[in-house]
């Protein structure tokens, strides 16, 4: 947790850009597993720990933003709940640690939320992500979970995320820190990389050094020779000299800030000829993207797409691609070797702001006000800002079922070069991925001058010791 100067600075600042009305901020409530005493991990919600910096569950923000009035609504512990938990702090003290002197207990939230509304108050909320979340505030503003969504404020989603998308000084250091834990969870992945290493090894060695370090994973792991699988969850893989093994894998610092970054390499310790020229095709392309991360830069096109055309370019290099890479990416052809985006927003969610953004809003509707704000929660209109953190991940997968259907459709004829591409059908895929903070003159990697093997002779030094 930040000191409280941070949160009060923050709510005053969100109060300034919303003008009036009432905001509620919805922390988390646990989420049972398998029954409701055996709850999954909690996670805070992240524009919760953004505004009140609590990350215990069930609370709830509200700000006054006429009048800047910021209240938490909880309740203390009894002597039943300290026989499980132990002591813990009163509401009221754990409310005055992030600047906040008004508490009441959930009981009261009800009533409160119904006088405001009474009194003609505007109320603001975020699209909820939770079905607990949907059934509490349904139940406090008398919605059906279509009427809560619609009625959602646009005005507060976007103000949300541009605070939140432009990092502070503060913030930058606990990305650090994650990347710190993210450094050791790669290196500790490369050094038990050999022949006859089950997947979920890897992936248990990992998240263990995520949770002995801080916050614990960013996201479930991806440890898999079938890098062509976007998110493969599956560690069942024995791993076997001349694959490739791709791991994406973050961390969170204490403070719920979180890393992402991917590496692949020959589980050999040896590129084969053909692997390294893909390789190198996709760390050009990693390479080269920070310089175009800079302030005012279009995403789609000043970032993403200058990425697919190294890419392109590469391809035809190795024969894959025919003509220009300007007529293969115009022509849509890499969305066959890359059907991802090069980057996504990061901060207090690994894909930041996402919960309101990007996969669970239409932005048709909105898009003059999504140009406007230029957030990457629409990553069509999203200009680059100083401050924002963003993913670098390029990759060039080889999906057998996608070459079978673009063949079959007839798609990017002339430009792919089909016959030759039946010889990568069993490849795999490449991902190499870094965090990087847009500066006025460029991206700067997360990391600085300590960064996680990437070159092919610093992956053979580590894997082929
Ligand atoms: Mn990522």
């Amino acid at each position: 947790m930040f000191s409280s100067s941070t949160y009060i600075a923050r709510r005053a600042e969100l109060c300034r850009r919303i003008g009036n009305g009432l905001i509620l901020i919805p922390g988390n409530w646990e989420a049972p597993y398998n029954y409701p005493n055996n709850a999954y991990h909690f996670r805070q919600d992240g524009t919760f720990i953004y505004y009140f910096g609590l990350t215990l569950p069930q609370f709830f923000g509200v700000i006054d933003a006429q009048t800047g009035q910021s209240v938490i609504f909880g309740d203390d512990v009894t002597v039943d709940d300290i026989i499980w938990m132990g002591p813990q702090p009163t509401v009221a003290e754990l409310s005055a640690q992030v600047g906040v002197t008004k508490s009441f207990p959930l009981s009261a939230l009800k009533d409160f939320v119904h006088n405001a509304v009474k009194q003609g108050q505007q109320i603001h909320y975020l699209p909820a992500y939770r079905g607990q979340t949907t059934l509490l505030l349904c139940s406090l503003l008398g919605k059906s979970p279509e009427e809560l969504y619609r009625d959602k404020s646009v005005e507060l989603m976007f103000a949300v995320a541009e605070m939140r998308e432009t990092k502070s000084a503060e913030e930058i250091e606990a990305m650090e820190r994650a990347f710190h834990i993210g450094y050791d969870m790669h290196t500790t992945a490369m050094k038990m990389c050999r022949a006859g290493v089950v997947e979920r090894q890897i992936a248990g060695a990992i998240e263990g050094v995520a949770l002995s370090q801080g916050g614990g994973i960013s996201f479930t792991s991806i440890v898999s020779q079938h890098g062509e699988t976007l998110h493969n969850h599956n560690y069942d893989g024995t791993l076997e000299n001349g694959r490739l093994l791709l791991v994406d894998a973050g961390a969170e610092s204490v403070e719920n800030y979180c890393s992402d970054h991917t590496r692949t390499y020959p589980v050999s310790g040896k590129f084969t000829e053909k692997q390294k020229d893909i390789y190198n095709i996709v760390l050009a392309a990693h390479q080269l993207s920070p310089q175009n991360m800079r302030t005012g830069a279009m995403y789609m096109e000043d970032v993403h797409r200058k990425a697919l055309m190294i890419l392109a370019e590469g391809l035809g290099g190795v024969g894959l691609i025919n003509g220009s890479a300007e007529d293969a990416v115009a022509a849509g052809a890499m969305f066959l070797f890359m059907p991802h985006g090069l980057s996504h927003g990061m901060g207090i969610d690994v894909h930041d702001c996402e919960a309101f953004g990007e996969r669970s809003y239409d932005f048709s509707a909105i898009t003059e006000r999504a140009a406007q704000s230029a957030t990457c929660i629409h990553r069509a209109t999203w200009r680059l800002r100083a401050g924002t953190v963003m993913s670098n991940e390029p990759g060039i997968y080889f999906i057998p079922a996608l070459i079978d259907k673009s063949k079959a459709e007839g798609l990017y004829k002339g430009i792919v070069n089909y016959d030759k591409l039946d010889s990568y059908r069993d490849f795999g895929g490449i991902r190499i991925e870094d965090d990087v903070i847009v500066t006025d003159t460029g991206g700067r990697v997360i990391g600085g001058d300590k960064k996680i093997p990437v070159t092919v002779e610093e992956l053979e030094a580590v894997i082929g010791r």
